[in-house]
């Protein structure tokens, strides 16, 4: 199948402003789901509501547009029912981390898979750059005119110690490697989290004095380096892209079964 078959032409032009990271976000799961050469009928994709939530709208897969932090909780229900699924959560850092925080580490600690993808831009785009857990302490945000002192998460930390299986991180500026993140966190048998810094420049960029959407693309060039490079000894501040945990562990659904099995006398 073409990239093209796998998006609903009909809601195009998409809602995202000029130079928003999220649409890269979008061709790299496209370009994804091609490589792997998946059927449309075989992914469900869950969002919640933000800029990126969107998302769901675009793509030609079974897709439900649900609640701002309930994704992941609606998602569980989804792949209970049909394990034979993929499915796929797109969520803005506030749906993650904010009010959908507590689905998230609960979702990690089962192991049920799904692959999550975090589109990290630090703040709530959707609603009017309200400061989010990953704006940080400093950032500026409507809600944080004088800047923000709340510190933030990080989401690979978070995700690893909440027990998700797969973990891993990267821009939009990285797109060909965003993009074998998510091949590989959609063929990943647990829970997978691909967090992927992607700019809003309308809201966070223009608070926060970042100069341009390529301005801000570019950047993640600087501020990012692999893991463990000897630039991140150098320089503690840089945040490193990379898969931080790949394991093998049982799934939930598959434990699901095996306990449907014991209450029914192992038939
Ligand atoms: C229960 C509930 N609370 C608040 C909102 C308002 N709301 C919609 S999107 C959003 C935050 C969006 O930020 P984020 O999830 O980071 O995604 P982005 O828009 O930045 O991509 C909020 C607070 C809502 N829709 N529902
Ligand atoms: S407000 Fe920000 S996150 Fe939302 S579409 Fe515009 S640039 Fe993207």
């Amino acid at each position: 199948m073409a990239i093209k078959d796998y998006i609903r032409e009909r809601f195009f032009p998409h809602m995202w402003c000029p130079g928003c990271g999220h649409g890269i976000v979008l061709n790299c799961l496209l370009r994804a789901v091609e490589q792997l050469g998946m059927s449309k009928n075989e992914i469900v994709m869950v969002s919640g509501i933000g800029c990126s939530a969107r998302i769901s709208g675009y793509v030609d897969f079974h897709s439900l547009h649900t609640l701002h932090g309930r994704a992941l909780a609606f998602a569980t229900g989804v792949k209970l029912a049909k394990p034979e699924l993929n499915v796929i959560v797109p969520m803005g850092d506030g749906d993650a981390l904010a009010i959908g925080g507590n689905h998230f580490i609960h979702a990690a600690r089962r192991n049920i898979a799904m692959t999550a993808i975090v589109m990290n831009n630090k703040i709530y785009g959707m609603t009017g750059g309200q400061f989010s857990p990953l704006t940080g302490v400093g950032g500026m945000a409507t809600t944080a005119p004088y800047s923000s002192i709340d510190r933030e998460f990080d989401v690979v930390e978070m995700a690893t110690a909440a027990g998700a299986t797969f973990v891993a991180r990267s821009t939009v500026y990285h797109a060909k490697q965003a993009t074998d993140f998510l091949k590989q966190a959609i063929l990943h048998d647990g829970f997978s989290v691909v967090e992927i810094l992607s700019q809003c420049p309308t809201h966070y960029g223009r608070k926060n004095k970042k100069g341009s959407a390529v301005d801000m693309i570019d950047s993640y060039k600087d501020i990012t380096t692999p893991i463990g490079s000897k630039a991140k000894q150098e320089n503690p501040d840089l945040i490193e892209r990379g898969i931080f945990v790949d394991k093998d562990l049982p799934e939930y659904c598959a434990e699901y079964d095996l306990v449907l099995e014991r209450a029914m006398g192992g038939k």
